[in-house]
């Protein structure tokens, strides 16, 4: 389906020498059957068609490899009605992956299938009980690490992820969220000094020195972007936000996830980035 650029795990994994950013994985899991039974935090509850669903996923991987990344399609979890948004399981940075114990006790049995796949690629660690840590309340900025205080990521959770990274030079801060699920429902980066951001959610005083982009006041949910070099998948539902990224010079590659987004998925949660 994506010829070029998709390969077996295996066949992606003897790629790891090349640590030069010419190569980037983008990894996935086909939609559950079972979506409809997904965690909820901040939506009401309404009918989700999971072929439809599965449709837009597709689509959303076509994205990502016409984008030139490898798409690795994991195994299905058909059991796990939440396992195609890998986002929340894993942190990946350039040195190493962090496994996540996610919020919801329904989702930490998705990350041990995710720990095998990223062990070709990364050295492995892992957030322990009892703190919880969602990968979509993780937003790496350069050297800089926002974590949300949410109710998925304990703050213990961030002291952990804290303690990790500071070897590495990260700088680990915790931000306050309300009102959405994740960190990156309400603010995620666009451009290279610049995030896209709902302030009724996080407020914007916690990024000192970053130009921020306010999503239309229409479209609260448009602040979850996911920059891929310098182009920004985005979705295609709100049109308003994303002419003010096109004013300011982004280049946005539209994805309809709509049903996705029943589920409280967005762009950045249906995928995990490795750049090699
Ligand atoms: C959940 O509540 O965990 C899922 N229904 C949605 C997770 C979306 N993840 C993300 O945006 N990083």
């Amino acid at each position: 389906m994506f010829p070029p650029r998709t390969g077996t795990l295996e066949q992606l994994a003897s790629r790891r020498p090349r640590r030069d950013g010419a190569v980037t994985i983008a990894i996935t899991r086909a939609v559950s059957p079972r979506l409809a039974q997904c965690e909820l935090t901040h939506l009401e509850r309404e009918p989700i068609d999971p072929t439809s669903a599965a449709t837009q996923h597709t689509n959303y991987q076509r994205c990502l490899a016409k984008l030139g990344m490898d798409v690795v399609r994991l195994p299905p979890e058909p059991e796990l009605p939440d396992s195609v948004f890998v986002e929340d399981t894993a942190v990946v940075l350039d040195e190493l992956a962090i496994i996540t114990r996610p919020g919801a006790v329904s989702r930490r049995p998705e990350t041990a299938a995710i720990a095998d796949s990223l062990r070709p690629y990364r050295d492995l660690t892992f957030i322990v009980a009892p703190a919880t840590v969602d990968g979509g309340d993780v937003l790496t900025v350069g050297r800089q690490v926002y974590v949300g205080l949410s109710s998925r990521t304990s703050a213990s959770g961030v002291e952990q992820l804290q303690k990790m990274l500071a070897p590495f030079g990260y700088h680990v801060t915790a931000v306050t969220v309300n009102g959405c699920l994740h960190l990156k429902s309400a603010v995620t980066q666009v451009a290279p000094d610049t995030l896209l951001i709902n302030r009724n959610w996080v407020d914007g005083g916690a990024f000192p020195g970053v130009r921020l982009v306010d999503v239309d006041p229409t479209e609260p949910h448009a602040a979850n972007a996911l920059m891929i070099g310098e182009i920004v998948v985005f979705p295609a539902a709100f049109v308003r936000t994303q002419d003010r990224l096109c004013e300011l010079g982004v280049t946005v590659s539209p994805v309809d996830v709509s049903e996705l987004s029943k589920a409280e998925g967005g762009v950045t949660c249906c995928s995990l980035i490795v750049s090699m």
